[in-house]
């Protein structure tokens, strides 16, 4: 921090968290300390902010934040700790990760996901780190992986459509997405469309904040919306409301597309998403008779069995109307592969010694528990696994293994936290550098500190600075400042980076990536034909299926009928709109908008268990269990129950929440999580249980 600075003064940052709209904030500063935080003029934010972020300073400065390195001295899960000083917490942590690393460094195993999605604290110093040690990779899959996967078989990488652009749309199809919830800067961009004309249709098995403000809302059973998008494509080529000459000049595989297609009858995929038919159709022709269109699909279609080929398939759509001519056509996933960010200098890979073992982190549970050789040490950060990790009891049988070295790096005594041997103080957002890309826009973004860390906070690549020196790394590169980051991730050859440089990010704060506003009108798709590929021979050289297609879930009635009839109802988990993910969960403000953990259950399924309005419930599978409040709604379909999450589970009626039921079994593609793909039954808490004693086998 500059000590010249006027005793106001506004800083320049960004907001750090695990959303698409990563937006630009103005922090104002007065003697020190941060007392307003508001949007900054970042075009795609422009000046504002979700509830939550509004009250960042309440986060900020909010009185449980850990101040000071600690160490156990209850039995862990207890959570009691007394202060230590930074020396003796960083020399354990050093002293330990030596005698393992003498064993052997694949004993380690870093724990992270994306608490902040800055660069320099996400995935810079702390990746050198533990190349550097040799340590157990981790496959970070508990988001995005199933989804991307499957559109760079489409499109080459995660790219697409200009979600500034979405106001100019005539049709919005919102796709297994909640931008009220969860991108809501898309969202006011899709009102003004509105406001303008434009048709919105919602695609999600519940009647999300999002759909019921949409003009049509189709909800499908979860995980099958492969099967609509199929049959949307067999309209459309079977009424020729193709745009031929952009099959023909940017697509490749049309005719074994069509092939495919045939079979999928409007009759069929409607037997199989439980929806009309007569809707089916009129969304495709719609659809295909609108130039400008665009499809904003977001993660929850994804958690699924076959969650990567729904993306897959959905995303041939655009290519067979030819929407991508228009700035507001085309779809979205995720922006993030425009960016050219230099991620091989952050995160230095050639530091990497021998050839470690890959953990995924959906499996965590089976990772603490079986791995062989074991996990001796845990070191998380930016995460809080026993909260957001599938299949509680496992994380949490892990965590509590007497003979596991457990480092955690918080702002806040997480359920995750409770479980350290030491654990060390984090600076939020205000009291650090970083730098930012978005996956939901355009835009990099400087992020400066406008205070000084509170306490004894530190950041975490100061962190692995510090623990670096005392391992005795003498590489330069752990020696790096923040601001040496920043300038490395910027170091790039892409056409899209030009211009864009860390002295101009800090004084403005953004500045726009080189993309077009329709970047693929005239096709140049980043796939090895450079066409959008209906036909993939990437796809086929993996193991898959080379042409869309659609996977059910892994548990529902086709795959598994017996489980099904045991355990009926398919369990969706969606982000709360006062929590992010397990974030702000602790904080009073969140907590009082939130109100409890609630069940959403259609008045036929909670008629037939005799469930009441606001009863308490028990949610059970075969791998655990919890307690909720029913809310007896139409909001779900027949067949679906809803607990928005993720809850602390500490601060929960029952010391549980959602991912006691979810599994850790992975999607087709991308290793990545099936949250969504999860079959439970519901009943009134005061009948007997039976979840404990039902099927032990039912973890895969
Ligand atoms: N307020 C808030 N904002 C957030 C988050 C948060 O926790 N809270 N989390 C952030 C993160 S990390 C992410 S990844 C994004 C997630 O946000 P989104 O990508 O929007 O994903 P979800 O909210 O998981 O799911 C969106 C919708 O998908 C529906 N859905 C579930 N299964 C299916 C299905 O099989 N098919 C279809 N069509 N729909 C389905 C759900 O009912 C939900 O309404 O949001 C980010 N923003
Ligand atoms: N049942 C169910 N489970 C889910 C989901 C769901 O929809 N349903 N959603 C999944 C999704 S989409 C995601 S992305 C994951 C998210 O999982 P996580 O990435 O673990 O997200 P959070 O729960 O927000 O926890 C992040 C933690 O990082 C901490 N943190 C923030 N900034 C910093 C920092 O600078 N340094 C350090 N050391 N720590 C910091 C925060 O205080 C917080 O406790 O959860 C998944 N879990
Ligand atoms: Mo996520």
């Amino acid at each position: 921090m500059d000590t010249a600075l006027p005793r106001r003064h506004i800083v320049k940052a960004a907001c750090p968290h695990d959303c698409p709209d990563t937006c630009a904030l103005d922090i104002t500063v007065e003697d020190g300390r941060a007392v307003a935080v508001r949007g900054g003029d970042m075009p795609f934010t422009a000046g504002t902010l979700c509830t939550k972020v509004a009250r960042y300073l309440d986060r900020t400065y909010a009185p449980s934040r850990i101040l000071y390195p600690m160490k156990r001295t209850g039995r862990k899960g207890e959570g009691r700790f007394t202060r230590i000083s930074w020396d003796e917490a960083l020399d354990t942590i050093a002293a330990r990760f030596s005698a393992i690393a003498a064993e052997d460094p694949q004993q380690i195993l870093p724990v992270s996901y994306a608490g902040t999605m800055g660069l320099v604290n996400f995935a810079a110093m702390d990746r050198r780190f533990f190349h550097r040690l040799g340590a157990t990779l981790l496959e970070r899959t508990l988001c995005s992986s199933a989804g991307k996967a499957g559109v760079k078989i489409t499109l080459g990488g995660s790219v697409g459509s200009d979600p500034e652009q979405v106001e100019h749309a005539g049709l919005i199809i919102i796709w297994g997405s909640n931008p009220v919830t969860s991108n809501l800067h898309f969202w006011s961009r899709c009102q003004q469309a509105k406001r303008r004309g434009a048709k919105l249709v919602a695609i999600d098995p519940r009647r999300s904040e999002t759909a019921e403000k949409c003009d049509l809302h189709l909800a499908p059973l979860p995980g099958t919306d492969a099967a609509l998008a199929l049959a949307m494509m067999h309209v459309i080529v079977g009424e020729k409301l193709t745009d031929d000459d952009y099959i023909a000049q940017h697509t490749l595989g049309y005719a074994e597309l069509a092939a495919r297609v045939r079979e999928w009858t409007p009759q069929r995929a409607a037997a199989v998403c439980g929806i009309g038919a007569a809707d089916i159709a009129g969304l495709a022709r719609e659809y295909a008779a609108t130039r400008k269109a665009m499809i904003r699909i977001n993660h929850g279609l994804q958690r699924h069995a076959g969650g990567g080929m729904a993306v897959r398939t959905i995303t041939c759509l655009p290519a067979l109307t030819g929407a991508w001519r228009e700035p507001a056509g085309g779809m979205l996933l995720m922006t993030s592969d425009f960016y050219g960010m230099n991620h091989r200098a952050l995160e230095r890979p050639d530091l990497l010694r021998g050839k470690p073992r890959t953990i995924n982190i959906a499996a965590l549970g089976d990772a603490l528990t079986a791995a062989d050789p074991p996990v001796k040490a845990a070191y998380v950060y930016n995460n809080n696994p026993v909260a957001v990790c599938p299949d509680s009891r496992k994380v949490i049988a892990g965590f509590a293994r007497g003979d596991l070295f457990t480092v955690v790096h918080e702002i806040f005594q997480t359920d995750t936290a409770d479980y350290a041997d030491i654990l060390l103080p984090a600076t939020t957002q205000l009291e650090h550098t970083d730098i930012h890309k978005s996956y939901g826009h355009f835009y990099v973004q400087a992020s400066r500190p406008a205070i000084a860390p509170l306490g004894e906070a530190k950041p975490n690549a100061e962190v692995f600075r510090l623990l670096a020196a005392r391992m005795g790394f003498g590489e330069p590169c752990f020696r790096d400042s923040d601001e040496d980051l920043c300038r490395q991730a910027l170091q790039s050859a892409a056409p899209a980076m030009q211009g864009i440089d860390w002295d101009t990010l800090k004084a403005r704060g953004w500045q726009r990536l080189n993309v077009p506003a329709a970047p693929f009108a005239d096709g140049g798709f980043p796939t090895p034909s450079g066409k959008c590929e209906f036909y993939s021979e990437t796809a086929k050289a993996l193991g898959f299926d080379p042409l869309p297609g659609y996977t059910p879930p892994r548990e529902g009635p086709t795959s598994n009928p017996e489980l099904a009839k045991r355990h009926p109802l398919a369990f969706i988990s969606p982000p709360h709109r006062h929590f992010l993910n397990s974030s702000f969960a602790n904080l009073d403000f969140a907590l009082q908008d939130a109100g409890v953990p609630t069940l959403e259950i259609h008045p036929d399924d909670a008629s037939a268990r005799g469930i009441a309005e606001d009863a308490e419930v028990r949610v059970f599978n075969g791998r655990g269990e919890y307690t909720l409040r029913a809310r007896i709604t139409d909001r779900v379909r027949h067949g679906v129950v809803s607990a928005p999450s993720v809850w602390w589970k500490k601060l929960s009626p029952d010391g549980r929440n959602a991912n006691e039921l979810t599994s850790q079994a992975i999607a087709d593609m991308g290793g990545a999580t099936t949250y969504y793909d999860c079959l439970v039954e519901v009943a009134r808490t005061n009948l007997p249980s039976k979840a404990q004693t039902d099927e032990p086998g039912q973890q895969h």
